[in-house]
C-alpha cells in the first residue's frame, strides 16, 4: 500500500508542488493532505477541464508542472483541453495528471464505471499520453521516472492509480457543515407530496442512489425517476431537455459540486426553461460522496444569481420544520423555479445502487 507522504515526496522531489482536480474515491487521501497541509498551493476546480487549463496557465506562469487529479470519468472533461492544447503537436504542456481508476478490468464496481475502466487506458493512449499503472509503493519508481520525461519532453503524462491502493492515514476533512435538514428525510417528504405523473432526475451520488432506496422502500409509483449514475453535472441539462418536450412537471434534483461543474447550464434553463421545469439544490458545500471535500457553494447568492439568469423563483429551505411547508409552496410555483435546500452530511448505513439501467429508462420514458 501507498503513504500519500510516498506520493508527495516524488512529487516535491520533482518541484512539483500545484494542485487542482475534482476529487475522486480512489484519490481521497490526496484530497484529505491537500485540505489539510497544502491549502494555499491547491485549487479545488468546478471540473476537469478547467483543472487542466489552470495547470496550463501555471506552466505558462512558471514553467512548472502541476499535478492535476481526477477520477477517469472525468477524463471526459479533460479531453478537449488536453488534446487541443496541451498535446505535442500542439502547444506541448507538460503536467502530471494523477487519475483515479474505477472499474479497472476484473475489479468490481458499478456497470457505468467498468466500462469507462475497460477504455482509460486506450483513451490515455489515444491522447498520446504515457501513463503508469500504480498499484503499490514500487509503482511510485515509475512514476517518478515518467515525471522526468514530462520535463524533457514537454509532454502531459499519467499514473493511474488502482481502487484501495492508498493507505489510510490520521488526516481527516472537518466537517463544517451545521446544516440541520438530512437528504433522506427530504426525499421522504419530496416522493410523497409530489403530484402524480410528475418525472424526476437526480444527480450522480448519493442523491440518486438515496433516491433510488427511498422509492424502492416505500414502493410510490405515482412519480418517476431518472438517475443520472454517471454524466455528473448535466443533470440539470437533462431535465431541461426532458421538460421542454413534455407538458409534465420536471423536477431536478441536483448537488452543490455537481450544479457547479457545469454551471453555465443554469443560463440555459433561464433562457428557454418552461413552467414546467423546477430546480433543487441539496447544498451541503462538499463532494460528500467521494470524501466530503468543500465546494465553497456556500458562498454563492443563489437567490441573485438565478434572478439574473431568468429563473423565474427562488426558494430556500434551511428549517427541518418547515419542509413540507415550503415543498407545497414549490411544487406550485410556475417555473423555472429553484430550491435551495441547506443539507446536512450523512447518509444511509447500508446505501442501494441503481441497477437495471433499461428497465428504469423504460419505466421512465412510459
Ligand atoms: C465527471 C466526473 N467527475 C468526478 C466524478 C466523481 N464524483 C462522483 S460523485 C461526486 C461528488 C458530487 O458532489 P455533489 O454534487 O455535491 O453531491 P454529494 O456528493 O455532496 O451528494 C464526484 C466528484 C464523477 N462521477 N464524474
Amino acid at each position: 500500500m501507498i503513504k500519500i507522504l510516498d506520493l508527495i515526496k516524488i512529487l516535491n522531489k520533482n518541484k512539483i508542488n500545484f494542485f487542482s482536480g475534482v476529487p475522486d474515491s480512489i484519490l481521497k487521501e490526496l484530497s484529505i493532505y491537500l485540505n489539510l497541509k497544502n491549502k494555499n498551493n491547491h485549487i479545488l476546480s468546478a471540473n476537469e477541464g478547467t483543472a487542466v487549463s489552470l495547470g496550463m496557465g501555471y506552466h505558462l506562469a512558471t514553467k512548472k508542472l502541476a499535478c492535476i487529479y481526477m477520477q477517469n470519468s472525468g477524463l471526459g472533461n479533460a479531453i478537449n483541453p488536453l488534446i487541443s492544447m496541451a498535446h505535442k503537436k500542439v502547444y506541448s504542456i507538460p503536467m502530471v495528471l494523477l487519475i483515479g481508476w474505477r472499474g479497472s478490468p476484473n475489479s468490481k464496481d458499478e456497470p457505468q464505471h467498468m466500462i469507462k475502466g475497460q477504455i482509460t487506458r486506450n483513451l490515455l493512449k489515444l491522447l498520446g499520453i504515457k501513463f503508469v499503472i500504480i498499484n503499490n509503493k514500487k509503482d511510485l519508481k515509475k512514476l517518478d521516472l515518467l515525471i522526468k520525461f514530462s520535463k524533457k519532453n514537454n509532454q502531459p503524462i499519467a499514473g493511474l492509480f488502482k481502487k484501495d491502493c492508498f493507505e489510510k492515514s490520521d488526516l481527516k476533512i472537518r466537517n463544517f457543515n451545521k446544516n440541520k435538514i438530512n437528504r433522506r428525510d427530504f426525499i421522504k417528504k419530496f416522493i410523497k407530496t409530489l403530484p402524480k405523473n410528475s418525472k424526476v432526475i437526480s444527480t450522480t451520488g448519493f442523491t440518486s442512489r438515496e433516491l433510488f432506496q427511498i422509492r424502492n422502500s416505500l414502493n410510490i409509483k405515482k412519480s418517476k425517476d431518472f438517475y443520472m449514475i454517471g454524466g455528473m453535472g448535466h443533470a440539470s441539462s437533462v431535465s431541461l431537455g426532458v421538460s421542454l418536450f413534455s407538458k409534465k412537471n420536471v423536477y431536478c434534483l441536483d448537488g452543490d459540486g455537481s450544479i457547479l461543474m457545469h454551471m453555465g447550464s443554469l443560463k440555459t434553463i433561464g433562457d428557454y426553461g418552461k413552467k414546467n421545469i423546477k430546480h433543487i439544490l441539496f447544498n451541503n458545500n462538499c463532494h460528500e460522496s467521494v470524501g466530503r471535500q468543500e465546494t465553497s457553494v456556500d458562498k454563492i447568492n443563489f437567490k441573485m444569481m438565478l434572478k439574473s439568469l431568468g429563473y423565474k423563483n427562488y426558494l430556500q429551505l434551511k428549517n427541518e420544520n418547515e419542509i413540507n411547508k415550503l415543498l407545497n409552496k414549490f411544487i406550485r410555483l410556475k417555473g423555472p423555479s429553484f430550491l435551495e435546500v441547506k443539507i446536512s452530511n450523512g447518509s444511509f448505513k447500508k446505501l442501494g445502487r441503481p441497477s437495471k439501467f433499461l428497465n428504469i429508462k423504460k419505466n421512465f420514458i412510459n
